[in-house]
């Protein structure tokens, strides 16, 4: 029996079975659209590291299917390249199924005409845990989430980065992330470096429209830029709900129109994050107990423990407090610290952290204390994406060669 067809009848076999079924990329299947083509819904894809790119692994389509999708290490080590007028993930039709990436960088998309150069998200509900957005551009009228761009879907981002992805030319939106008709969280997100330019530029690192409603924590928006609201926008009626988090000039890097509503709750603050480089990226926080001059402000400024802040991954808890914001990789504790945390990479020696009382600090579902502010009076910004910023799937999508 050759390996494929091994993999095929043990694929049965579990399907039968209803448990998902492995499916390890490249071993199983030479590209990534054909392992998720040849997966049922349930069924999880492993990712080898590498760099991957071309057809099969670019505009990678995610139809109607509940997959997990994961690098098998860090996502510094499983990177989807676009290096063109390519994305990485369409995602689209999956309803409540969730999709889950993990673990993955996506980056070097060049757009021409169409929104969400990472990944675009439509009727779906998806999770990214630890996934890298980097360095992807789009360009064009009216354009927007030059990362990714959702609509009518659920989206979370937890521990995730969208960095220097860039919207150009006009009347552009979400530099990093566009969302519209969707609930979008981040927890514990880096957003930083993206941009929106021209004159009616909204949201440098992140923006909402329509019913969407956005709930951010534990996050850091910084060095964003945008004509009107350099960090993030809240647009024609949508929700923004922000706390625990440190945005570049505060209140002043939000633009609110159209009878938005932000809801600037508590723990929010404006300092240099003081980014500092390691061996997963630039997102490490500076402390003085490794090595740098000062430690940053968003050290233990979250809004729970570390080992409290978690989310389900393959039916483990996966949490903060075994991933680390400091470049000597040892792992957060306490307090949760903000913004996005790498897998550690060296050895390191650990001290005893005291035991605190998880009752002590707020829990996911208490609701920020602060009056919601709006402002009805505001004109209604510019034009959405239209429908026409739907992808055009096939034939270049129409991946997997076997
Ligand atoms: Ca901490």
């Amino acid at each position: 029996m050759t390996k494929v067809a091994m993999v095929l009848f043990l694929g049965w076999l579990v399907a039968g079975l209803g448990v998902a079924a492995t499916i390890h990329i490249p071993a199983d299947y030479p590209t990534i659209q054909a392992g998720i083509n040849a997966a049922s819904s349930g069924d999880v894809i492993v990712i080898a590291p590498g760099v991957y790119s071309g057809s099969g692994n670019t505009n990678l389509l995610v139809d109607g299917k509940s997959l997990t999708i994961t690098g098998e290490t860090a996502p510094t080590e499983c990177v989807i390249r676009c290096s063109g007028n390519v994305r990485g993930f369409i995602i689209r039709n999956c309803g409540t199924a969730v999709v889950v990436l993990k673990g993955l960088q996506v980056s070097d998309s060049y757009l021409l005409n169409q929104s969400g150069g990472a990944m675009i998200i439509t009727d779906s509900t998806v999770e990214l845990l630890d996934c890298l957005i980097l360095n992807n551009q789009i360009s064009g009228q009216n354009v927007g989430g030059a990362g990714i761009w959702c609509a009518n879907s659920a989206v979370l981002l937890f521990n995730s980065v969208l960095d220097s992805n860039l919207v150009e030319c006009c009347n552009s939106l979400g530099g990093g992330l566009y969302g519209e008709n969707s609930t979008i969280e981040l927890l514990n997100c880096t957003v930083l470096a993206n941009e929106s330019l021209g004159d009616l530029a909204f949201g440098g690192g992140l923006a909402v429209s329509g019913t969407a409603v956005c709930h951010i924590r534990n996050s850091i928006f910084w060095d964003n830029e945008a004509a009107l609201g350099s960090q993030l926008a809240v647009l024609n009626g949508a929700v923004l709900d922000l706390s625990y988090s440190d945005v570049f000039d505060g209140q002043m890097g939000i633009a609110v129109t159209g009878g938005s509503t932000l809801i600037w709750g508590e723990g929010n603050f404006t300092a240099n994050p003081r980014f500092a480089s390691g061996p997963g990226g630039d997102w490490y926080l500076s402390e003085q107990a490794s090595g740098q001059p000062v430690t940053s402000p968003c050290v233990d400024a979250g809004d729970a423990l570390a080992v409290e802040v978690c989310r389900p991954f393959l039916s483990e808890p996966w949490c903060l407090n075994s991933l680390t914001t400091r470049t000597d990789q040892i792992p957060d504790a306490g307090l949760v610290n903000l913004g996005f945390h790498s897998i550690p990479t060296a050895p390191y020696t650990a001290t005893p952290v005291p035991t605190a009382s998880p009752t002590s600090f707020p829990t996911e579902t208490q609701s920020p204390t602060e009056t919601p502010i709006s402002t009805p009076s505001s004109p209604t910004p510019i034009v959405t994406p239209s429908p026409t910023t739907e992808p055009s799937l096939t034939p270049t999508s129409a991946p997997s060669r076997k």
